[in-house]
């Protein structure tokens, strides 16, 4: 396996983790900023080897793969997605770009609009007439929600006027506030789950199977660009064709403004930021299109983002509140992650009641108290995070915040460990939330792939005794199953054919699944490459085991303790008397390279090779791509138009290389 692959594997590991955390678990670990710099650096990677990327990879999720309840729909012009400018200037750095491959020396004119929260759909329309709607799915195909789009009263089933004969207009669906609280003001009153933010609930009501429930909800569009065009002409500026999608009885939002230059765009920034609050809809930035369409169509696209947009994010959103109390979940490893329960607080457009605490550890660095009042931040859609707390307000009798002696769900003892920050429950197998944490992990898409077979099922199994080790779930009984609450024969029988499907794996996700401690995919793919078969692996010494790329002492012994475990080989064997295969081969060699060990960002464009070219030729080295600048990349190569990467490899004094040192590189010197 490459560098790359290794490096992909353990993003998607990272990134699927934090994903299950904040949607499944709403537990998060990590703050935004660190989440984006993950799939940032996925991004950049996969750009770099178009070979690594996967339809599960979760660059490719955007707004969700294609369910198995609506059709996919193929865009007959693929729906991009923008760049992000977080910084003025970034702001700057495009607005050169853009200037500087129109070779204008004039400003520029650009559109503005609110960057609303929503879901991006594609509207289809044929000599006038709705024809169909599709949600963006991964920019190619997206899923068929006609049904449910026809109900949206802001989503006209004929347009006005004279129409081309085909048109696919692309917007926003979103839920106004009002909207939101009104929905959640019904959700409580009837006891049921609230939505957590405006966003969330569109999403939800959209995809609904049922169009009379999304019927119910208030959604509005606006619309903001179009695909696929035939017959007519398309309008010649983003404002003329705005202006056409409201002859057309199309929404478009009304905060639009054409502004000139980079000046211009920060300024609409600025007032729009201001007045963000007082919006009746949740934006989470503004975006600024070049509004020439002739300077559009020169400037084109790379990847998947056109060069002449950008969408100018809002900073993190910050709000007090008070922690009510901390709670402790025990995870697959028995890990005890504390987790505040919040005084619920709007932040961001989004009602936040739980934060990650991470461990002990922060708790005491953080110095949080239960009764504190606490700063909770959140950016656009991810992950809550609770910043600080504030000693100045601490109530008389705030609390301190102790490790529990025993397990919560257990009662075995709770043991932490010289020099680690994770505190652990002893209980291993007999701990039904670690039981249940091992074998929701065993069934997951990345691990054996057991459709079905989810967090309700498991705890239903675990709880009645049916379930305790991954090789019970092959012995499970249609009828058994059958008898569950909200299963029926036919549930049951899917499960049991998706089992029966799972059984044929690879040895990575073989491993992978088994949930050996710290043992995550890329770890994994590089024990399964290096000893080829499960019984090699299984016979290795932990000397062996170290000789693995990236295994060290902890995960050799780690690795090497879980196979030694009498109660562990049994689950194994039982496996495979169920029928659990995959294919085994020769250990494969790692490539080795001039370049190994280096870690090389590229910026800027280059004259002679694409960027992805020159990733892909450093790689083959053994060079590791990274995405962005920190202490420690090797070197910084800086193409022409080089912007902020430039700027922070000067601030650290970081080497920057320009072609011929790139050159010397790719001849493996390390210049
Ligand atoms: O995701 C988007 C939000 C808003 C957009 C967009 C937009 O215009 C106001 N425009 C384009 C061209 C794209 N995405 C690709």
């Amino acid at each position: 396996m490459s560098t790359a692959a290794a490096r992909v594997a353990a993003l998607r590991e990272q990134l699927a983790r934090h994903d299950y955390r904040y949607y499944v678990l709403d537990d998060p670990e990590v703050p935004d900023a660190e989440y984006d710099r993950l799939m940032l650096e996925l991004r950049a990677l996969e750009a770099a080897h178009p070979e690594l990327v996967s339809a599960d990879s979760p660059t490719q999720r955007v707004s969700g793969k294609p369910g198995t309840e609506f059709d996919e729909v193929r865009h007959g012009v693929p729906m991009l997605s923008l760049d992000n400018a977080f910084a003025d200037d970034d702001v700057v750095d495009f607005d050169r770009r853009v200037r500087e491959r129109l070779k204008s020396t004039a400003e520029v004119e650009y559109c503005a609009e609110p960057k609303l929260d929503g879901l991006a759909i594609s509207v289809r329309y044929e000599r006038g007439e709705f024809v169909s709607t599709a949600t963006r799915g991964d920019g190619t195909t997206g899923e068929d929600v006609s049904a449910n789009a026809r109900t949206i009263r802001s989503i006209p089933l004929r347009l006005r006027g004279d129409a081309p004969a085909t048109v696919e207009i692309r917007g926003e669906v979103y839920m106004p506030f009002a909207g939101f609280r009104r929905l959640n003001a019904e959700a409580a009153a009837a006891g049921e789950k609230l939505f957590v933010n405006p966003r969330n609930a569109a999403a939800g009501a959209l995809r609904q199977l049922d169009p009379a429930v999304t019927a119910k909800r208030p959604l509005a569009v606006y619309f903001y660009a179009a695909g696929e065009w035939r017959g007519g002409t398309e309008p010649d500026t983003q404002r003329r064709l705005l202006e056409q999608f409201n002859a057309w009885g199309l929404r478009t939002n009304p905060e639009t403004r054409l502004v000139m230059g980079v000046a211009g765009c920060l300024a609409y920034y600025r007032a729009l930021a201001a007045r963000r609050e007082s919006l009746a809809y949740q934006i989470d930035g503004v975006v600024y299109k070049v509004n020439r369409r002739a300077d559009q169509d020169a400037l084109g696209q790379v990847s998947r983002a056109p060069r002449w947009a950008v969408a100018h994010k809002f900073p993190a959103d910050e709000a007090l509140t008070t922690l009510r109390d901390v709670e402790f979940q025990v995870g697959r490893t028995g890990v005890l992650t504390p987790v505040a329960r919040l005084e619920p607080v709007m932040v961001g457009g989004a009602t936040v009641t739980n934060a990650t605490l991470h461990n002990m550890d922060e708790i005491e660095r953080k110095d949080v108290r239960i009764g504190d009042t606490v700063v909770i931040r959140r950016a656009g859609d991810v992950i809550p995070e609770l910043v600080r707390s504030l000693p100045e307000r601490r109530p008389r009798g705030a609390k301190r915040i102790v490790l529990p002696a025993t397990c919560p769900v257990c009662g075995s003892a709770v043991a932490r460990e010289e020099d680690e920050a994770a505190a652990r429950c002893t209980g291993g197998f007999v701990c039904s939330a670690q039981r249940k944490e091992s074998l929701r992990h065993f069934a997951s898409r990345r691990a054996l792939d057991i459709e079905g077979m989810g967090e309700k099922l498991i705890d239903q199994l675990v709880d009645r005794g049916m379930l305790a080790t991954p090789a019970d779930l092959f012995e499970l009984k249609p009828e058994a199953l059958a008898a569950l609450e909200r299963m029926g024969e036919k549930s049951a029988d899917n499960v049991v054919a998706a089992l029966e499907r799972s059984k044929h794996t690879t040895l990575p996700r073989f491993l992978y699944a088994l949930g050996i401690r710290d043992v995550g995919e890329a770890t994994a793919a590089s024990l399964a490459a290096h000893f080829g078969t499960l019984g090699a692996l299984r016979a290795a010494s932990v000397e062996q085991i170290l000789e693995v790329p990236d295994v060290g002492p902890i995960i050799a012994a780690h690795v090497h303790g879980f196979f030694a475990a009498p109660a562990n080989r049994e689950v194994i064997e039982r496996l495979q008397r169920s029928g659990v295969h995959w294919n085994e081969g020769p250990p494969v060699a790692r490539a080795v390279g001039p370049l190994d060990g280096l870690t090389v960002v590229l910026t800027g464009t280059l004259a002679s090779m694409t960027r992805e070219q020159a990733g892909d030729a450093l790689q083959a080295m053994g060079a590791k791509l990274g995405a962005s600048v920190s202490k420690r990349t090797s070197y910084v190569v800086a193409g022409s138009d080089a912007g902020s990467k430039l700027k922070r490899a000067q601030e650290l004094g970081i080497p920057v290389l320009d072609e011929s040192g790139l050159a010397q590189l790719l001849r493996g010197e390390r210049p």
